[in-house]
Parts: structure tokens; sequence; C-alpha cells
């Protein structure tokens, strides 16, 4: 790809902030663009052993542990997503006039050639994004899937992938609260639930920084947004962009009924089967791609087929086993009270549920509702178990597990035949494992060595 970037050129000289899974792509796409390239790290020497070692193969300089005076030596600073922009230094960069620019800011000019879609929302992003990719896919067009899936998107402006005609990208608030310019011709906004309250400040701060999905679009450029959600609802009104809406009233432009989705068109309505099984959550997350993907061009009365193919990504209400007639369902995607909600109301009959992991800031009262419908235990494990008992205990029975296999022995001796152990945390993971696919793999190796005996 031809660099046409107006913040970096071979004259320039770019200081990664962070450098993980973004920033060894934005040394990359750095590199790509002829610009001499620093990295600052937090980690400390033994951590960062291997992407030292990467980085001197590309005669990158580096530090371990962030300093202003390295931090300086950059015109631009790109700032990983994990770190915030109101981390102290990063204040102090701006503050003597340093660029900081996350990635999304900082590519959207090179964008322009490309049709972008980007999808965001507390739950269901990951899925969307794959499903609208592999509808494109299957329809021959050519599209490249990332973002906060787990491929940056400077991978593809580096070059490293062949020019597609669509790139579909999942955007977190981390990543839009500093996104510049960045205007997506389909922007999609899921649903926004509390999540990430403590990086936010709160819950005003995460609305925020997920509306800036819609704030640089133009008049030209479509916004699917959830009708159902009264934040999307309310806020996306002050922007500019076309609205369409889905959910389950007569007014949105997708509208969920029982196992169909009816597409409005100018003059009539176009219905679409939705996939057996495919109920609440699920079905909004159709109706979004539906709609989306109607703003690409793609003709509504092929998705039928494609979606009834689409298999759900892993950890995310998978079914791992069936053991004595009880369901055992690996939901460990679940890092927040929405998702948590969300699966719980898929369920006719009870449930016992193991939550708990490291705390966003969210407040579990809000889990007493569903939890007094279907959960006949809750197995608490990870730093919140505490927080969670509290506002579970008048709801529900509670027990306490010291770890993920010790919960799933409790819930053996609960669940009895036709009912279900569902792990989905409300909580990340990252107080006892590396990640919400780790902690799944654990929860699945469990399951599995239970059906084993
Ligand atoms: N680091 C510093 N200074 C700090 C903090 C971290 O130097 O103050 C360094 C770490 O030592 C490490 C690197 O920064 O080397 C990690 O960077 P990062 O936390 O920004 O994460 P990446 O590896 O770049 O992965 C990010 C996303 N992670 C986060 O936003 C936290 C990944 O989403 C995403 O897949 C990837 O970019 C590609 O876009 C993960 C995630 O948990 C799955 N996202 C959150 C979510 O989905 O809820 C937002």
């Amino acid at each position: 790809m031809k660099n046409n970037n107006p913040y970096i050129s071979p004259e320039t000289t770019v200081v990664v902030m962070g450098c993980g899974v973004t920033g060894s792509a934005a040394v990359d796409y750095a590199l790509s663009c002829g610009a001499k390239v620093l990295v600052s790290d937090s980690r400390d020497e033994t951590a960062f052993a291997e992407t030292a070692a990467m980085l001197k193969e590309k005669g990158v300089e580096w530090e371990c542990g962030h300093t202003l005076n390295f931090l300086l030596r950059g015109g631009i600073v790109l700032l990983s997503p994990g770190i915030a922009p109101d981390n102290p230094l990063v204040l102090l960069l701006r503050e003597r006039g340093v660029k900081v620019m996350g990635e999304l800011a900082v590519l959207a000019p090179v964008l322009s050639g490309v049709k972008v879609v980007a999808v965001t929302g507390s739950n269901g992003k990951t899925t969307v994004t794959s499903l609208i990719g592999e509808v494109l896919e299957k329809l021959g067009r050519s599209v490249f899937v990332g973002g906060n899936i787990g491929v940056s998107l400077y991978e593809y402006c580096a070059g490293s992938v062949d020019p597609c005609e669509v790139v579909v990208v999942e955007v977190s608030s981390f990543q839009l609260e500093v996104a510049g310019e960045f205007a997506p011709d389909v922007a999609v906004l899921l649903n926004i639930t509390p999540d990430h309250l403590d990086r936010h400040h709160g819950l005003q701060g995460y609305i925020a920084a997920k509306l800036n999905i819609l704030r640089a679009q133009s008049a030209e450029q479509v916004a699917v947004i959830n009708g159902e959600d009264a934040s999307c609802q309310n806020l996306s009104k002050d922007f500019r962009a076309e609205i369409q809406s889905f959910g389950y009233g007569p007014d949105n432009q997708a509208i969920v009924e029982e196992g169909q989705l009816l597409l409005v068109e100018e003059e009539e309505r176009k219905v679409l089967w939705l996939p057996a099984g495919s109920t609440g959550f699920s079905s909004e997350n159709f109706a979004a791609a539906a709609l989306a993907l109607r703003a690409l061009g793609v003709e509504v009365e092929t998705l039928e087929k494609y979606f009834a193919e689409f298999k759900r990504p892993p950890h995310r209400m998978e079914l791992v086993a069936e053991v004595d007639g009880v369901a055992w369902v690996n939901d460990s995607k679940a890092t927040n009270t929405g998702a948590v909600i969300g699966a719980l109301r898929q369920f006719d009959h009870p449930v016992v549920l193991i939550a708990g992991g490291r705390d966003k800031g969210e407040d579990y009262h809000q889990l007493c509702e569903v939890v007094k419908q279907r959960v006949k235990a809750a197995i608490l494990i990870g730093e919140s178990a505490d927080d969670i008992e509290q506002a579970l205990v008048s709801c529900t029975e509670v027990h306490r597990a010291a770890s993920l296999e010790e919960a799933v022995s409790i819930g053996r001796e609960l669940a009895i035949t036709g009912e279900t152990v569902l792990l989905s945390p409300a909580c990340s993971s990252f107080d006892m494992y590396k990640s919400y696919g780790h902690r799944g793999e654990v929860f699945r190796a469990a399951v599995h060595a239970l059906e084993a005996k």
C-alpha cells in the first residue's frame, strides 16, 4: 500500500508506546512508511526479551519502563489501546506538544480507498464482525477482518495483506477513545451496557467513547444502531450519518420477530428466516449484520443461507458437553454483566452459574432480576467473588470455589438432569488466567475430565 499518511513520513520519528499485538503491528506500519521507530514498553527486560529480539532484528531501539525523555524523542507517539489517554505520561507528552494518537486516528486518512465497516458494542461485536466478514468472503468480496478481534488494522495498512474491497473491524471503547477523524462507511453500534467503567471513570465516559464511532461520519455514511437501547437511540441522533436501526418495534429498519427478520425496504418488507435456535441477543446480531451488509450493497435474499452456515466464535455460549443429562456451557467471553444477562435469558430451565474474576467497576446488583428467575445456584471464583456474593446472596444460593476445576466439581453436585451449568463470569479473566480464551480452555478441560470419569 502506498504511504500517504499525513502523520508519518521518512522524516518522522515515531515512538510506539506499548508493544503487544497493536504496538508490534504499529512498528511494522511505521517502518513501512520509512519512519525512524522507537519502542517504549512497561515490561521489564526479562518479560520483554522475546519482543526485544524481534525489535533488534528490525533495527528498532527500545526502552523497558516508560521514561519521559525517551518518549519525547518522537514527533508522534502511537498509543496502544491498553494505555489510557489520561495516563500521566501521556498527559505530560500532550502538554509538551507531542502528538499522541491511537490506531484508528492515525490510519483514518489511509483508509479512504476502501469500504470500512466498524463494529462496536458492549456485547456481540466479535460475533457480528466475524459474521459480516464471513458473508462477504462467501460472496466473493475481498475482505480484511481485524481490529479488537485480534489482528491490528496496522497490519492491513502496512501492506502485508493484499488490498481489499472491504475492511471489517471490531473496535473497542479503548480504541474509540482516541479515534480522531476515523469515519467508517458503516458504523455498527450493537448495544451499550456497563463495561470497563474503571478505565472510563464511569458509564458516561464509556458511552462517550463508544459514540466516537459515529462522531466523524458524514451524511453519506450509515450508522446501524440498536433501536431498543436508549443510550444508542437518543445519543446517535446528534450525529450526521444516516441512521438505520434494528430491534423489535415497527419503527426499525430490521425488525426481529419470532424466528425471522423483517427488512424494511422502500416499498416492501423482505422476510428472512433466521437459523433455528437464534433468540434474543443472537437475533439482534443477525439483524445488525443484515443492515450493515445491505448498506454494502448485498442482496438480502442471499443472507439466509450464509446466516444458517455461520458458526459462533469460540467461548460464546459454546456447548462443551452433556454429562448425565446436564449441559455444560462455556461463555467465558461474557466479561460484563450485560453479557451474562443476555446469556441467562436464553435458558428456560434452571441454571447453575459460575461467575467471577477481575472486577471492572460494575454493579453486580444488575444481575439480580435475571438470577432470581433462572439461576438455582451461583458458584463464585476470583477476586470479585465477595462483591458478587454480596449482590446475589438474597437472590440465589451462593457457593465459593478456589479454582475453576473446583467450581466444575461443585457444579456437578448441584445440577440435575435437564439443567445447565454455565460459565458466564461477568468479569475479566486476568486475576487467574492469561485471557478469556485461556479461562474457557481450562473450563472445557475440566468438563471433559468430568466426562471421562
Ligand atoms: N503496556 C505498556 N504500558 C502500559 C500498559 C501496557 O507499555 O501502561 C504494554 C504491555 O507491556 C504490552 C502491551 O502494552 O506489551 C499490551 O498492549 P495492549 O494492552 O494495548 O494490548 P495489545 O496486545 O495491543 O492488544 C490490543 C487489545 N487489547 C486491549 O485493548 C487491552 C486486544 O483486545 C486486541 O485484540 C488487539 O489490540 C488487536 O487490536 C483484547 C481485549 O481484551 C482481546 N480487548 C478489550 C475487550 O475486548 O474488552 C478492549
